[in-house]
């Protein structure tokens, strides 16, 4: 008979591998599975909407609709709340972050950045949305967490995860050992163990990027593209393109059958568009653990300086020797020098340029 592991049972286990943990992590990690149950199921209605009622209308049960991201926003905090391990939310639903009050929360010492429900132009079209989260160690000893504690470099995540809500559910996470990954089974209602130790192929024949925005690519992606393109056999190209438009599925399908999703700068987001606390610092964090590289194409991202909470950047991420190519590219044919480097490192903080 085959033994199922469930999320919970996993977690416990793996208590072990921090020898002074006291579980505070693990309940955090709990409280979030939880949430995501809660989340899932909300998702998996979203098409009746329209006989129930639309978002700010009353339901046939007299509840008032909500807008999904809204909806799982509100769930996530409530989750991390009432679990008591978490001392801020930073969401990008919230332009501030959020202070967890209370009894229960008064000696927590994480913070979680999270976005709820990315991707969310696509839950009307019936296409995979995903849920990011980031957690860290609180840095301030004393008094209440601050902006300090919410604004660290990548490096400094303590665990970091995704929620796919795809043709399947699953939970896939990391604490810095390793990846694994964790289906739903919905006639139990549990996250069950089947992607242990999650590796990416360090080369992929996939390419993900929203080619809409050619024109406006730096030089270098624009090579990247067309080196894509050629053909060549011993390289397997030309490379297929897949797209979603979900940060979350483009990133997993590409953990699993190799390949690169990228999303560099364009003329309306000069910085890049996706959000680097709780879009692209958790997904590099768990790519570089099961094997990738991510980078703005000249720094690493889990290396770049945290200034804002809304902070954008850059990003190109998945199989190693695929990312190292782009790399390359933009070394030779849009490098940074000079001015250019000083504009774009205020771009990246946020200081000039911007997006709509
Ligand atoms: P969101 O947080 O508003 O949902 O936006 C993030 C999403 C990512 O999941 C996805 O990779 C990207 O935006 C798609 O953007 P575009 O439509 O410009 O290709
Ligand atoms: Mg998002």
């Amino acid at each position: 008979m085959q033994v199922v592991k469930t999320l919970g049972q996993f977690i416990i286990e793996k208590q072990n591998d921090f020898p002074y943990a006291k579980g505070e992590l693990s309940r955090l990690l709990r409280d979030i599975g939880i949430a995501a149950k809660i989340v899932n199921r909300e998702v998996n209605k979203a098409g009746l909407m329209d006989i129930l009622g639309d978002a700010g209308t009353m339901n046939i049960q007299g509840e008032c609709q909500k807008k999904l991201d809204v909806y799982a926003n509100e769930q996530f905090i409530s989750a991390l709340q009432s679990g008591g391990e978490c001392c801020i939310v930073a969401s990008e639903e919230n332009d501030e972050f959020i202070h967890i009050e209370g009894e229960v929360s008064k000696n927590a010492k994480y913070i979680v950045a999270i976005d709820p429900l990315d991707g969310s132009s696509n839950i009307d079209v019936n296409v995979a949305v995903g849920t990011i989260f980031s957690i860290y160690r609180r840095k301030t000893t004393e008094g209440k967490a601050t902006i300090e504690d919410v604004l660290q470099r990548g490096t400094e995540q303590v665990a970091a995860g995704y929620v796919i809500y795809g043709s399947s559910t699953m939970l896939v996470y990391t604490t810095g050992k390793g990846v694994n990954g964790f289906t739903l089974d919905p006639s139990i209602g549990e996250f069950c163990l089947s992607h242990p130790e999650m590796k990416i192929p360090a080369d992929g024949t996939i390419y993900s990027i929203n080619e809409g925005n050619y024109v406006h690519f730096p030089d270098g992606v624009k090579k990247y593209l067309k080196y894509c393109q050629v053909e060549d056999v011993d390289t397997k190209r030309p490379y297929t393109s897949r797209y979603i438009g979900s940060m979350v599925a483009d990133i997993h399908r590409n953990m699993i059958k190799g390949g690169i999703f990228l999303y560099p700068t364009t003329a309306s987001a000069p910085s890049g568009k996706l959000r680097l606390v709780y879009e692209c610092n958790p997904m590099s964090f768990i790519i570089e653990q099961a094997g990738g590289r991510a980078t703005d194409g000249f720094e690493r991202i889990l290396d770049k300086e945290v200034v804002g909470l809304h902070q954008r950047s850059c990003i190109f991420i998945g199989s190693e020797n695929m990312v190292r190519k782009v790399e390359e590219l933009m070394k030779e044919f849009s490098p940074r020098q000079g001015a250019d480097k000083v504009e774009a490192k205020l771009e990246d903080l946020g200081v000039i340029g911007g997006i709509d």
